[in-house]
């Protein structure tokens, strides 16, 4: 088993969050640490695509994951099995996390060397998507058996993510799920975002995220400082 550690993350009560954000994402570049903010609902495959992420990038680049959750320490057991840094964040109630949470993340982390530092979100559409956390990017998990309509009933957190994976293709015959009516409705809400279908639980389709991935963090290290 992995060693992980478990930390208590405190909520600021200067909530000042979109300019905290702002400096951390410039520290970040400083540091050339490139972090991931990967949101979805419960349960719609977060963990497992992490796994599918962190198998095919680990020998290319230094990874951190942060797990952060109401309770518990599973994820954080599960990614630090992987041979990777992976630190459990738990939020005292809180259903997302906002950019001094995540410096405390980042800080139990021990980020400095890291290339790639992820933060696995609280798993939930709405409150997550309210609050820039510093990250470079955004992504989000859909999955199949939540229905199509989703981007239609929660247009913030697609509005707001670079890449949405579209997760558990493997049970479409199952469910009534229009794969182009989806994708019709995450790109009205959000004309720029990349959408990608996966199947976590094999790998399918995994192969063009990562590649997403890798160019964005080889871009965010190459980048001079605004
Ligand atoms: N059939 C199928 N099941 C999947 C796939 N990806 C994940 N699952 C299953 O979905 C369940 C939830 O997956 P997780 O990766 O734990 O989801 P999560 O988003 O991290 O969940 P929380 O952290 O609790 O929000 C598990 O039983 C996974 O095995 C997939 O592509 N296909
Ligand atoms: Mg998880």
């Amino acid at each position: 088993m992995g060693e992980f550690r478990v930390l208590e993350i405190k909520r600021s009560v200067f909530a000042d969050n979109d300019k905290w954000a702002g400096e951390l994402r410039e520290e970040l570049k400083e540091k050339k640490v490139f972090l991931l903010n990967l949101m979805s609902s419960p349960g719609s495959g977060k963990t497992t695509t992490l796994m599918r992420t962190i198998e095919r990038l680990k020998d290319e680049m230094k990874i951190g994951v942060m797990e952060a959750d109401i309770d518990s320490d599973v994820d954080a057991e599960t990614i630090s099995r992987l041979g990777i840094k992976a630190i459990q964040l738990h939020t005292g109630g809180m259903c997302h996390l906002d950019a001094d949470m995540t410096r405390q993340g980042l800080e139990g982390l021990e980020c400095g060397e890291m290339d790639l530092a992820i933060l696995e979100n609280v798993g939930n559409l709405v409150c997550p998507a309210e609050f820039d956390t510093g990250a470079v990017k955004n992504a989000m998990i859909l999955s199949v058996p939540e229905g199509d309509d989703k981007p239609l009933k929660y247009p913030l957190m697609f509005s707001i993510c670079d890449v949405v994976l579209i997760n558990k293709i493997d049970v479409l015959p199952y469910f009534d799920f229009d794969m182009e009516k989806c994708k019709r409705n995450i790109l009205m809400r959000n004309p720029g975002a990349k959408i990608i279908p996966i199947c976590a639980r094999t790998g399918e389709g995994t192969e063009a995220w990562v590649q997403w991935l890798r160019e964005e963090v080889k871009e965010w290290q190459k980048e001079e400082r605004s």
